[in-house]
């Protein structure tokens, strides 16, 4: 098969360390699922000078989005809470009334695998108009083994359903089920869940959260060492709503990344940079709880520390499945660049999946690629409500 051969491209690359890695009047071949050429159009080499090729007229090339932090897979709606809150209600009223984390937790339980499939699929399907070739999926509204191991077996199963690449997390640290303390649940479930799972094969990475209202950094360490024996790498929601020191011990145990952030102290940003933990940043979840304490972006920079961002699409705290929004609302809630935010559902975002062969556009890297109707990258970031995707490739195929 010839390969597919783009010119007269803007090719982002985000290959170097801290910029676009734009290339004007660049140049894109890919065979079947790999990269062959990303560079200038005046170096193409010329085995492919001959061979039939499209002009891109200046579009915009970047590499397939990435959406490092999901909770993709969940049952119902919190949609009546929302509005309950918007009426006056409290956070403790709604917990009363059966609401917040545990409703999600028993809505989910009840749904059948058709109906936590097809709302799964309907978020992810928005993410895949965006151009996202690679979506994390974390467990954590079953919190019993029956339903955390469910959970990770749909998301297995949607990367069968749709041209996607698939990162599991299993993340039974979420909540502490209401009928036991959080050290029982620790661990006589989530811990003996986690071996259950893995053995089956379902899990990429291990999660906790890491807050007052969950678990705490001693309880969270007794469920990093069984990922450490199990050669799982882990990552923590940490310093989310208060300072928990759940970053550092993270950063201890090489976590890929630590997620929100708000509350990260100067200790925890030091043990982050040595470990080369990624900072992804939420900004939706800060958006929809009306946050205000920002994560310390310009600390972040100073330590040389790679910031992903991603949707965090959940119902509670982040309802929203666009990464474009999410780069958006990392610019102008948080003060990122548009480089940054590009790099942050990118290259980035790759680092903090742990995955090394997609991220950027590279010879050899795999052929996931989204083309824009735009010229600039910075107009992925400006624009709100509005997707200027003009193709997508997964695995090579356009898609
Ligand atoms: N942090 C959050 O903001 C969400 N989970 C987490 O670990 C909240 C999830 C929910 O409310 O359903
Ligand atoms: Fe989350």
């Amino acid at each position: 098969m010839q390969p597919h051969i783009y010119t007269n491209a803007v090719l982002a690359t985000v290959t170097g360390t801290s910029s676009y890695g734009l290339i004007q009047q660049g140049a894109l071949v890919f065979g079947s699922d790999r990269i062959l050429y990303a560079g200038p159009q005046s170096d193409l080499p010329d085995s492919y000078a001959g061979l039939l090729s499209q002009n891109l007229g200046g579009r915009l090339v970047t590499p397939g989005l990435i959406d490092c932090h999901t909770h993709l897979i969940y049952g119902g709606s919190r949609a009546e809470e929302f509005e309950m809150r918007l009426n006056g209600a409290s956070y403790e009223d709604i917990a009363r009334a059966g609401g917040g984390i545990m409703s999600t937790v028993k809505a989910t339980r009840e749904a059948s695998d058709d109906q936590l499939l097809s709302a799964a699929l309907t978020r992810l399907d928005n993410l895949i108009t965006e151009g996202v070739t690679t979506v994390e999926i974390k467990s954590g509204y079953g919190l019993n083994r029956e339903t955390e191991l469910r959970m990770l077996r749909l998301a297995r199963k949607l990367e069968t359903l749709r041209p996607v690449r698939i990162s599991t997390t299993y993340l039974g640290a979420h909540a502490i089920p209401k009928d036991m303390s959080a050290d029982e649940y620790m661990d006589v479930i989530c811990i003996s869940a986690l071996r259950e799972a893995h053995s089956e094969g379902l899990v990429d990475m291990v999660d906790g959260f890491c807050e007052n209202i969950a678990f705490s950094p001693a309880q969270i360490k007794r469920l990093f060492k069984v990922a450490q024996e199990l050669g799982l790498p882990v990552k923590l929601h940490a310093e989310q709503l208060s300072p928990q020191g759940g970053t550092s011990l993270a950063a201890k145990y090489g976590a890929l990344s630590a997620e929100h952030l708000e509350y990260v102290t100067d200790d925890d940003i030091a043990a982050m940079a040595k470990a080369g933990t990624v900072a992804t940043l939420l900004p939706g979840a800060f958006y929809f709880l009306k946050e205000t304490k920002k994560p310390p972006i310009d600390k972040f920079r100073q330590a040389g520390i790679a910031i992903a961002i991603s949707t965090d699409s959940n119902p509670g705290s982040s309802p929203m499945s666009s990464i474009l929004l999410a780069m958006n609302m990392g610019a102008t809630l948080f003060g990122l660049t548009p480089e940054e935010c590009l790099r942050g559902v990118t290259v980035n975002a790759a680092k903090a999946l742990g995955l090394k062969d997609t991220g950027t556009l590279a010879e050899g890297q795999r052929a996931d690629i989204a083309i824009w109707d735009v010229a600039h990258p910075a107009e992925l970031t400006y624009r709100m409500g509005d997707a200027p995707l003009y193709k997508r490739f997964f695995g090579g195929a356009e898609c």
